[in-house]
């Protein structure tokens, strides 16, 4: 994202303090420690919210975190409505495009539980389909190949990005153009990558997120008509009466949470620029392993909150083993793909190699944006010992 003039004002965050953290903390380097804003940068908006003694329900609060981020996103007018939490906005978005309920909703297995958990509670089918190797996230061509091949109508997919890595929008628009297929993105962790288009993108605000309000998350979109349906959808489908004329769900963001949401985003442009510095140092070290690499495109004009990196066929236990010993915690974000999960067993799917694959060999690394040079050097010179079978590592605290 270019170097812009922000339509908010931008606060002042002190120094990470990192020695205070290696002190008093723990020996594990943690595989995220999220940095919210701290209680002083809050103050101001709790004390609005005292004053105006309004706590939810599109409070003065939730309209201009709207507003900022609209603005933020590129937005020619509002385009964005809150949700409390990024799971109920993908449910939300579903039921306010009105996809029928008891239809196939295509999605990948390579995900988090929140996607087919959020079809499932809009009364849909979740379908899994295979991502392509190249970027980790469904491709349109060859989900045009297989909807020739699905047994049943599919209604409505939806596409994953995956950590944070933007999506070919414009490919996707045409897929919906030539399919009927409603499209929505589930851009949970794609903060950065996430612009204005005709298809909602659902974006998360949570704790572990790279714009953070503990929990939260938002509806992206240009159509305007959709938008209030989403609106009437998180409020019991009332839309101007409290008679419920939609299909609906309480999925409305609270005035606390929203403050918290609005002094992240104040602080943006340095959290960016953190997690550019950190990707960069990873993508150095990276490069000098053998046979690991990072997601496809890491960090190309975008920033994630987390690193997974594709390690060599069966030495991810490994891998995971050696760096604990080390002090270093690992995380396989999205496990071996949502088909192997027991709520998940019984979802139809195609076949789905890429992600068995995925499943085995991707491991996410230590990212948070306190994090230090010298604690990416660590990591990454124990996963190189531990590929090279070396024993004895220990981290170097500096
Ligand atoms: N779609 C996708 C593709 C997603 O990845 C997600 C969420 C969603 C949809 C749904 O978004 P939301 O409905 O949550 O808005 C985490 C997050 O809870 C979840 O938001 C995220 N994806 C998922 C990939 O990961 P856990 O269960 O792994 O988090 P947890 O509690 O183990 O924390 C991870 C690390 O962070 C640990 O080292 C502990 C540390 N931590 C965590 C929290 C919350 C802290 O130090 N402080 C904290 O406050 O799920």
């Amino acid at each position: 994202m270019a170097t812009q003039r922000l339509p908010y004002p931008v606060l002042r965050r002190p120094a990470p303090r990192t020695e205070a953290r290696l002190s008093s903390a723990p020996s594990l380097l943690q595989v995220l420690r999220p940095s919210l804003p701290p209680a002083a940068e809050l103050l101001p908006y709790l004390e609005e919210i005292d004053q105006r003694r309004w706590y939810s329900n599109s409070g003065a609060l939730v309209v201009r975190l709207e507003d900022q981020l609209s603005r933020h996103l590129g937005f020619s007018s509002h385009g964005v409505i809150t949700t409390v939490n990024a799971t109920l906005g993908l449910t939300v978005a579903l039921m306010a495009r009105r996809v029928p309920t008891g239809s196939v909703c295509l999605l990948p297995s390579w995900t988090f539980a929140a996607t087919p958990h959020a079809v499932r509670a809009a009364g849909l089918i979740p379908w899994f389909i295979d991502v392509d190797r190249r970027t980790w996230a469904l491709n349109p061509d060859q989900v045009t190949e297989e909807l020739k091949r699905m047994p049943r109508p599919v209604s409505a997919l939806v596409v994953v990005s995956p950590f944070g890595a933007p999506i070919d929008i414009k490919a996707w628009e045409q897929f919906e153009d030539h399919t009927g297929v409603s499209v929505f993105v589930d851009a949970a962790a794609a903060f950065d990558t996430t612009h204005p288009s005709r298809l909602p993108f659902v974006v998360s605000l949570h704790a572990t997120k790279i714009l953070g309000a503990g929990e939260g998350g938002f509806i992206a979109c240009t159509d305007s008509q959709f938008l209030e349906r989403v609106r009437a959808c998180c409020n019991f489908g009332f839309q101007g009466s409290r008679n419920a004329n939609l299909a609906a769900l309480n999925a409305k963001m609270s005035e606390y949470h929203a403050a918290v949401a609005l002094a992240s985003l104040a602080s943006w442009p340095g959290t960016r620029r953190r997690h550019v510095e950190i990707m960069e140092w990873y993508r150095c070290g990276v490069s000098r392993l053998d046979r690991v690499s990072l997601q496809p495109k890491y960090g190309h004009g975008w920033v994630s909150g987390t690193t997974s990196v594709l390690l060599p066929p069966r030495t991810r236990e490994r891998v995971s083993q050696t760096l604990l010993k080390s002090g270093i915690e690992t995380r396989l974000w999205w496990g071996t793909g949502c088909h192997t999960q027991p709520a998940f067993i019984d979802c139809p799917r195609c076949s789905l190699p890429v992600t068995d694959e995925l499943g085995g060999r991707v491991l996410g690394l230590p990212h948070f944006p306190d994090m230090r040079k010298q604690d990416v050097d660590a990591v990454v010179n124990s996963v190189s010992e531990a590929l090279s079978s070396r024993t004895s590592v220990r981290r170097q605290i500096a």
